[in-house]
C-alpha cells in the first residue's frame, strides 16, 4: 500500500519510525516540514528533515529528540569562543550532514536531491521528500514582535504567546518534485502528530500540495498530538487554546478541516470523540503516547486499522 506522510517536528520523527516496523519502508512517501529550516554558522539546517533522517537511520538521540545520538559540541565549543553563534546547538556529527548539504545547495543542487542522496547514504528506504524547494519560512507573531520561527522556538524558549502564524514564501512556492504524484497515487494519506500550526500548516500552506490533498482519492488520518488535553512537548497546547480556541482533540481536528477523514485520538481524550465526529472526521480512539519501540508500532498499527475502517 503506497502511503504518504506528511511530518514535521519530533512526533512526526517518532510516528515514522513506529510505521516502518508495521509497514514496508518502501511504501512510504514522507513530505517534510522545511517551514523552521534556518541558516546557522553559515549553514543550511532543515531541522525537521534531519530528525526524519536521523530517527529513520536509528541515529538519533531518542530523549533530546533532535540531533544525533553520541554527540559531542567541540566545534560549537570553539566557534562560541571565537564570538560566532551558539545559540542553535549544533554538534560535531550533526555539523557533517549540514556541510554536505549546504556545499550542495550553493553548488545549485536542489533541497529535494540533497535529501535524497542523504537519505540513501543513511540507508533510509523511505522517501523523504522536502514539502518545496523554494524558500519557505514560518514567523510568529507575537505580542513582543514578528520572529522567524528558531527565534522564537529556541532563543527565546518558545515563552511568548502566538496571535499568529505566517509562512514567508508559501504564495510562491511550488511542490518539490515528486510530492504531487506521491499524493495523487497514494492509497493512505496520513499526517503525524505534530503541531498543526508550526509542523504540518507550512506544508498546507504550499497551496498545490493543500489542493491535492483536499482532492484526494484515498482516506487520509491525522494523529493527534495532545494527550489529556496536553502536548507532549513543546507548544502544541498553548497555541490551540490561544489560536484555536481550546486544547480538546475536536481543536485538533478543526486544523484539518477538509483534509482528513479520520483522527486518532488519545484514550485519555475519549471524551472528546463526539465532538470530533460532529465536525464529520471520525475518531480512532488509541493510545498514543510512543515511549518505546513497542508503543510507536502499537500506535502506527492503531492509525492504519483506523484508515481501514474508512474503506
Ligand atoms: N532545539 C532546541 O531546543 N535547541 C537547540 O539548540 C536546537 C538545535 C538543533 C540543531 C539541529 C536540529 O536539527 C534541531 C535542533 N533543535 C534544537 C530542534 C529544532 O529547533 C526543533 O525541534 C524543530 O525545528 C521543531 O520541529
Amino acid at each position: 500500500m503506497s502511503i504518504v506522510v506528511l511530518s514535521g517536528g519530533v512526533g512526526g520523527a517518532r510516528f515514522l519510525r513506529g510505521l516502518v516496523d508495521v509497514v514496508a519502508a518502501e511504501d512510504i512517501t514522507i513530505v517534510g516540514n522545511v517551514g523552521d529550516d534556518v541558516e546557522v554558522l553559515g549553514l543550511h539546517v532543515s531541522p525537521d528533515l534531519d530528525s526524519i533522517l536521523y530517527a529513520l537511520a536509528g541515529v538519533a538521540d531518542e530523549e533530546r529528540g533532535w540531533g544525533r545520538a553520541d554527540e559531542t559540541w567541540h566545534a560549537l565549543e570553539a566557534a562560541a569562543r571565537l564570538g560566532g553563534e551558539a545559540w542553535f546547538r549544533l554538534g560535531d556529527r550533526d555539523l557533517g550532514l549540514h556541510l554536505v548539504r549546504t556545499q550542495a545547495l550553493r553548488s545549485g543542487e536542489h533541497l529535494s536531491t540533497v535529501t535524497h542522496r542523504l537519505a540513501q547514504r543513511l540507508r533510509i528506504r523511505a522517501g523523504l521528500l522536502p514539502a518545496t524547494d523554494d524558500r519557505l519560512r514560518t514567523w510568529i507573531e507575537t505580542p513582543a514582535g514578528s520572529f522567524p520561527f528558531q527565534e522564537w522556538f529556541v532563543a527565546r524558549g518558545h515563552r511568548d504567546e502566538v496571535d499568529g502564524v505566517r509562512f514567508e514564501g508559501a504564495t510562491e512556492a511550488e511542490p518539490a518534485p515528486g510530492v504531487l504524484d506521491a499524493i495523487e497515487s497514494a492509497e493512505l494519506i496520513l499526517i503525524a502528530p505534530s503541531n498543526p500550526y508550526v509542523s504540518v500548516w507550512p506544508t498546507l500552506a504550499v497551496r498545490e500540495i493543500r489542493d491535492a490533498l483536499e482532492l484526494r482519492g484515498c482516506p487520509a488520518v491525522a494523529v493527534s498530538p495532545l494527550v489529556g488535553g496536553r502536548a507532549v512537548k513543546g507548544p502544541a497546547d498553548r497555541m490551540l487554546a490561544r489560536l484555536g480556541g481550546g486544547t480538546t482533540a475536536a481543536h485538533v481536528a478543526d486544523c484539518y478541516l477538509g483534509l482528513i477523514d479520520a483522527l486518532v485520538i488519545d484514550e485519555r481524550d475519549a471524551a472528546d470523540a463526539d465532538a470530533v465526529a460532529s465536525l464529520g472526521i471520525r475518531p480512532v480512539v488509541a493510545q498514543t503516547l510512543m515511549t518505546d519501540a513497542e508503543a510507536r508500532a502499537r500506535l502506527a498499527q492503531a492509525t492504519l486499522q483506523g484508515a481501514l475502517a474508512l474503506r
